[in-house]
């Protein structure tokens, strides 16, 4: 791949420097790791490094540990152990040596200094998985996934990020893209020789190839909500009147008390969010003030105005309503508003005697998702969790067979194939080999800019930009 990529994009400039910069976290630690890649990697650190040993690093074998000094003028700057990892079995394919320091910041920057004083150069944000990329060690759906699984919120979502490093949206993508391209090489070959009577392929053949390929992309959308949820978080906004148990049920869900709790409607002015897990999906909870109809004073307008934002906002609601008290006019016109949406009606207090007609709340907004819970005594939570993740997917998910589109890029990137393929399709039969080159090459290219084949600078700009220099 890194010869293909050579032709629209000069990197060989680039990939002849020696990077470096401090890979671990800031802060105090009880390692710090200086990171080098390039071909200069071992000559600069052997040029301020002294093994206990008294052995070159340049002698050392590759993926070996030597125990030494860091060194600058004769002064130890720190003690260290030098892994040296020479290409092109490494992280870049290029030689990498890993300085493990005290993990204090004053040594790390020391080290630093001095390797960038001995020819490094500072590496950019994520610049280490960009040679990764490059050298074509990975494409580009994998070199997001490493920024998927360090950021990843919840095991699930990690496993899916997992299973994109090791290639598997990568390799649905490609394959799609092969058979896209053999089908466009059948038609060009039938254009440029005509004159020796190839025929284009047969229209049913064509046909029958361009709906499969327009069927394994549908079925890579269609677990796409699915997994941009995962990736993203699901969006949960708590909402109703004031003092039906809002909070109370943000902090239960939370496992914490987290929003403030009080028996005074009006207590919570401001919206309140906080990342929780629910069935392997990371859920982003807010809580809002209660809705009244005429808020009183600019406190209460502006937490009015909030709530409404967040409703807005939410890809779910759960919509809370005190089942302790009969059912309002504001509760109704909560209700109703809420239809439009993804909602969750949970009747809370039902530790308490219930007043509230449960027949008139699901006549108001249908009869699925109406719930019985209890924030106070941890009633029916577990059911509402199940029953907030259940709204992403139902059941298990087969994690070994499936490939996942986590990645909105890679989603816009799909459904611009598939443009192009309905395109072709539709063309089939009325315009000529031409037009259908034309489309086929433009769907090959949206599918090229997913792994990397076609992605222009400006897209590896965006992805790299986002990870941290040491990565
Ligand atoms: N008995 C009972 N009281 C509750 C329950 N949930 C909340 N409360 C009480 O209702 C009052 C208002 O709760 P809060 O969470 O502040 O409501 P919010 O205004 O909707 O955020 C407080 O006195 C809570 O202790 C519940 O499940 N059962
Ligand atoms: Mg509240």
């Amino acid at each position: 791949m890194a010869k293909e990529l050579l032709k629209f994009q000069d990197v060989r400039g680039v990939l002849e420097d020696t990077i470096a910069a401090i890979s671990t976290p800031p802060g105090q630690g009880g390692i710090g790791i200086v990171r080098l890649s390039g071909q200069d990697s071992v000559p600069i650190v052997q040029a301020v490094f002294r093994s206990k040993s008294g052995e070159r690093l340049g002698k050392a074998l590759s993926h070996t540990l030597s125990y030494g000094h860091i060194v600058c003028e004769g002064r130890v700057i720190d003690e260290v152990l030098v892994t040296v990892m020479r290409a092109p079995r490494t992280y870049t394919r290029e030689d990498i040596v890993e300085i493990n320091c005290h993990g204090g910041i004053i040594p790390l920057k020391q080290v630093l200094e001095l390797v960038l004083a001995k020819g490094a150069r500072l590496s950019e944000p994520g610049e280490f998985t960009k040679r990764a990329f490059l050298n074509g060690r990975i494409d580009l759906t994998q070199a997001e996934a490493v920024l998927d699984i360090i950021s990843s919120k919840t095991k699930l979502s990690c496993d899916v990020a997992l299973a994109q490093l090791h290639g598997r949206i990568g390799d649905a993508v490609e394959g799609i893209a092969r058979k896209t391209s053999a089908m466009l090489a059948d038609v060009e070959a039938s254009i440029d020789f005509a004159s020796e009577e190839i025929s284009p392929p047969p229209r049913d053949e064509l046909r029958e190839a361009l709906l499969s390929l327009l069927g394994e992309i549908g079925s890579l959308q269609s677990r796409a909500d699915m997994g941009l949820m995962l990736r993203e978080g699901l969006k949960v906004s708590i909402i109703g009147r004031p003092n039906v148990g809002k909070s109370s049920l943000f902090n239960a869900l939370l496992g914490r008390d987290r929003a403030i709790v009080t028996q005074v409607p009006g207590t919570t002015t401001d919206v309140v969010e906080e990342t929780v897990e629910m069935g392997g999906i990371p859920v982003r909870v807010a809580d809002t003030a209660g809705i009244v109809r005429n808020p009183v004073g600019v406190v209460e307008k502006e937490g009015v105005q909030r709530s409404f934002q967040s409703f807005r906002q939410a890809d779910l609601l759960v919509v809370v309503i005190d089942g302790s008290e009969p059912l309002t006019e504001e509760d109704k016109r909560i209700i109703g508003d809420s239809k439009g949406k993804k909602s969750i009606a949970a009747i809370n207090k039902c530790d308490l005697p219930v007043c509230v007609d449960c027949a008139c709340v699901e006549e108001i907004r249908g009869r699925n998702g109406v719930l019985m819970v209890s924030a106070v005594e941890n009633i029916g939570l577990d059911k509402l969790r199940s029953s907030i993740a259940g709204t992403v997917w139902q059941g298990e998910i087969d994690w070994g067979e499936q490939a996942i589109v986590t990645n909105v890029r890679h989603l816009q990137a799909l459904r611009k194939a598939e443009a192009a393929l309905r395109r072709a399709l539709k063309g089939l039969g009325r315009a000529g080999e031409e037009v259908l080159c034309f489309d086929l090459r433009e769907a090959l290219e949206s599918l090229g800019t997913i792994v990397g084949k076609a992605a222009s600078e400006d897209i590896l700009e965006q992805i790299f930009s986002r990870f941290c220099v040491g990565k």
